[in-house]
């Protein structure tokens, strides 16, 4: 009697076993020893594959999630903010930030689907808090570009959104410019009163109100924000500025 034997692939997913280090070579967002799971965020998917330049739509699903998501993650082999996920990106003149309460929650823009590098575009509070309730401790990242072409970045360590019964809060413990991508100095503008601090702060919106101020900022500023009191920077207003000067585009990511 001839005995057949019949390799068996342990890895799922249409994963292929490396030869050379014996591990599975996951696709798409699929991840782990056997590409049994999808991503837990963008960063979870760089390390399990090889790095890809570019920007890329993934499918991922953090830990408390019950359902996977895409989302548009920044996976260049150099710089800062590799293997995170844009969570908001705003241009000059846009009025898409004008929303509802639960047009913030739920997320709105561009379909992912069909454009992975978004001009105009919100994540969704919801999906926010979801990622940053990793167990990984996250960066806030701001890409901003000036009117005059300029561009900083500015970078938030510890950076979480809590959920819908603290309205989304907002929370950070330091700030730090990412060194190299800074062709002009830029204020730390979150921080030069603390009254402008959106630390701390619940999200606002036109018609849900969770500042600290009598009026409603987000009617004033036209968007939603984790406004503090109305002098905060509304960077989601249709003329966004920081330290007095104009903005051009916004990027927003969690790293
Ligand atoms: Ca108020």
């Amino acid at each position: 009697m001839v005995k057949i034997c019949q390799k068996v692939n342990p890895c799922k997913n249409a994963g292929k076993k490396d030869v050379a280090t014996g591990r599975c070579k996951c696709v798409g967002a699929w991840t782990g020893t056997t590409c049994n799971a999808l991503a837990r965020d963008c960063w979870t998917y760089l390390v399990n594959h090889a790095i890809e330049d570019g920007n890329k739509l993934l499918l991922i699903q953090p830990a408390i999630s019950t359902s996977p998501f895409y989302v548009s993650c920044y996976l260049h082999s150099s710089g800062s903010g590799i293997g995170s996920a844009f969570f908001a990106v705003h241009d000059r003149g846009s009025i898409g930030f004008d929303r509802t309460w639960q047009e913030y929650v739920d997320g709105f823009g561009q379909d992912l689907t069909t454009v992975t590098f978004p001009s105009s575009y919100f994540m969704g509070l919801e999906r926010l808090h979801q990622i940053t309730s990793n167990a990984k401790s996250y960066n806030l990242i701001l890409s901003l570009e000036f009117s005059d072409g300029s561009k900083s970045t500015l970078n938030y360590r510890n950076f979480k959104v809590g959920d819908a019964t603290v309205n989304y809060k907002l929370s950070y413990t330091s700030f730090t410019q990412a060194a190299g991508r800074t062709s002009n100095p830029t204020n730390n503008e979150f921080e030069i009163e603390s009254s402008k601090s959106p630390k701390n702060m619940a999200f606002s919106t036109p018609d849900r109100d969770n500042d600290q101020s009598p009026t409603n900022c987000a009617t004033s500023a036209k968007s939603g924000w984790w406004f503090n009191d109305c002098t905060t920077t509304p960077l989601f207003s249709s003329t966004p500025r920081w330290g007095g000067r104009d903005l051009k585009r916004i990027l927003l990511a969690v790293a």
